[in-house]
């Protein structure tokens, strides 16, 4: 069985979805602080759990066997700058708590997600390496520079079976992220779609590492799919797909709707996309995995459009 934790979540919501059509529905167990996706919570096994609860979690994993954690929940960059020591108690003790039952032998498996986040303003912006200097400005960045380096930890020294990626910004169209520096590039094609203009919180040459949820889904489940002794990397790895700025991807969606306009008002969350790369090298993933991204920027922009569409005009 499989178990999510902060199934909710923007990534969360679609893992789950895609494990319950591969898996089948009573095979994989969401979980959240909540009830707030009732799509979720009607679709199969559902259970209320803080991610900060050691023994919530482990009741769980005993009580439906599970085999597989994948640990969704945490706070994101700008959510962990209001609330630095709330992202680090949720953000450490979560995944403590799943890699000590699988040091423990009740579960097997773990996927914890890091983030570019890792990277900070002395890391090399353009193809940033996979093995390069890490010193996040960010509380979010800190908990997965730290986090990775426990992964590691437990995967040498303790024999734990936990995988993790950098994820790039996602940009998806069935939950909205929450609390993130890359959240424009989401929310601006709903505003494209509801508003006909969007006022964006970071300056129009912002280039950022970013993928489209469906590559990121699927980079997931390949990773967790790989052979073992194929994987080099235990810390997390890096992962590309698309790099673009706000004023790229409004040209794009211009195309389908030429009357959109934008402005640009950087906010709090400017200083923390200057911390962060521009582009990623992923070259580790796409030797030791076989990783390759399928979705360009226009790509991205004609399935979001379409899909937005179908939601707000039906
Ligand atoms: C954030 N979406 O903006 C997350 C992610 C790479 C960015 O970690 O905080």
């Amino acid at each position: 069985k499989i178990l999510i934790i902060g199934a909710c979540g923007q990534i969360g919501t679609e893992l789950t979805m895609k494990l319950r059509e591969l898996h089948g529905k009573e095979n994989v167990i969401a979980s959240d602080i909540n009830t707030r996706n009732l799509e979720l919570v009607n679709s199969g096994p559902f259970e209320i759990i803080d991610a900060k609860n050691f023994n919530a979690i482990r009741d769980c994993c005993k009580n439906y066997k599970v085999k597989t954690v994948y640990l969704m929940a945490a706070l994101l960059s700008a959510t962990g700058e209001k609330y630095p020591m709330e992202a680090w108690d949720l953000n450490m003790n979560s995944l403590f708590h799943v890699l000590n039952l699988a040091k423990d032998k009740v579960i097997e498996r773990i996927f914890w997600p890091s983030s570019i986040a890792v990277f900070g303003p002395t890391t090399p912006k353009i193809n940033t390496p996979q093995h390069t200097v890490c010193e996040p400005t960010t509380v979010y960045g800190i908990t997965k520079q730290v986090g990775e380096r426990w992964c590691e930890y437990y995967h040498n020294k303790l024999g734990v079976d936990v995988r993790s990626i950098r994820y790039p910004g996602i940009i998806s169209h069935k939950a909205l992220p929450g609390g993130g520096t890359t959240d424009y590039a989401v929310d601006i094609y709903h505003k494209a779609i509801t508003n006909g203009h969007y006022n964006c919180f970071l300056s129009k040459d912002s280039e950022l590492p970013m993928i489209f949820m469906e590559d990121a889904i699927r980079a997931t489940l390949e990773l967790m799919d790989a052979p073992s002794e194929k994987l080099s990397i235990r810390s997390a790895y890096n992962l590309a797909a698309i790099s673009f700025t706000p004023q790229d991807v409004f040209e794009s969606i211009k195309n389908y709707i030429p009357e959109f306009e934008i402005t640009y008002n950087p906010d709090f969350r400017q200083a923390i996309a200057d911390s962060w790369p521009s582009s990623i090298d992923d070259s580790v993933a796409r030797t030791d995995w076989n990783w390759s991204h399928r979705f360009d920027l226009d790509a991205m922009t004609t399935e979001m459009i379409h899909k937005l569409r179908l939601k707000y005009e039906s």
